[in-house]
């Protein structure tokens, strides 16, 4: 096994078992798919928490491995090839880890570009959005008079959330009967805009009882209870 002291973010995060895969994060909406894919997969891992509040994110240790300074990152040192992989963005780690497990992701070629096509639409659509939402509902913004802006991502998120409800009417998942990295990318941005954020009522979360229903699927498994308290909080 290679050893991880070239990495400069082992300085910082010291790696206690090196041979096991080192997650670095936090328990957000994008932290928390990785702990969550982590934990179904039962991939053996050492998890390091990133204080924001210390600004850890934009250490010169944390850059050097994701030089645009967010979480979640990954330093696997059991990579392709037997050689580390350091990799950053939710949605690579989620499909680096399903690869490399052969797990939550169908091995049909054609089911495997529609998980990603899903996943692509989170990275890209739900969270960003979801995000900006949370943000004039509930951080800075909220208190800006002009509420255009807050509308603007009220109207898209009810936008995406109608596109989940009708992918979800008939089928238990996104990909229908298979649980995949598409549920694991989208469920922690839903939780998060009814809890955290708030912002239930002002999307009208009850004209979309299949997201709920799934919701409430998802945060029954063992695993992503587990996984949503990865890293602890301090
Ligand atoms: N597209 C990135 C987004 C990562 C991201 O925005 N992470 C947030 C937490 S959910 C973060 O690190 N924020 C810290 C900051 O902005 O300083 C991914 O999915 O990995």
């Amino acid at each position: 096994m290679a050893s991880l002291d070239a990495f400069p973010i082992t300085r910082k995060w010291p790696a206690h078992h090196p041979d096991r895969l080192q997650l670095y994060s936090r328990p957000t909406p994008n932290g928390v798919k990785v702990s969550i894919m982590l934990e179904e997969t039962g991939l053996e891992y050492e998890s390091h928490a990133v204080r924001f509040e210390r600004n850890d994110q934009l250490s010169p240790e944390f850059m050097s491995l994701n030089p645009n300074g967010k979480i979640p990152a990954i330093l696997d040192p059991a990579g392709p090839g037997g050689k580390p992989l350091p990799l950053f963005e939710s949605g690579a780690i989620l499909i680096y880890l399903a690869d490399k497990t052969g797990q939550l992701m169908p091995r049909d070629a054609g089911r495997r570009y529609e998980t990603i096509q899903w996943l692509m639409l989170q990275m890209g659509g739900i969270g960003p959005m979801f995000g900006q939402l949370g943000f004039f509902n509930k951080f800075a913004g909220k208190d800006y008079e002009d509420k255009r802006p807050r509308d603007r991502y009220v109207a898209e998120s009810k936008r995406l959330l109608g596109v989940l409800e009708r992918r979800l009417a008939g089928r238990a998942w996104i990909m229908g009967d298979d649980y995949t990295i598409a549920d694991i990318a989208t469920f922690p941005w839903v939780r998060n805009l009814i809890g955290f954020y708030e912002a239930g009522q002002l999307v009208g979360i009850e004209n979309f009882p299949q997201v709920t229903r799934t919701l409430n699927a998802f945060v029954a498994r063992a695993a992503v209870a587990r996984g949503l308290e990865i890293p602890q909080r301090d």
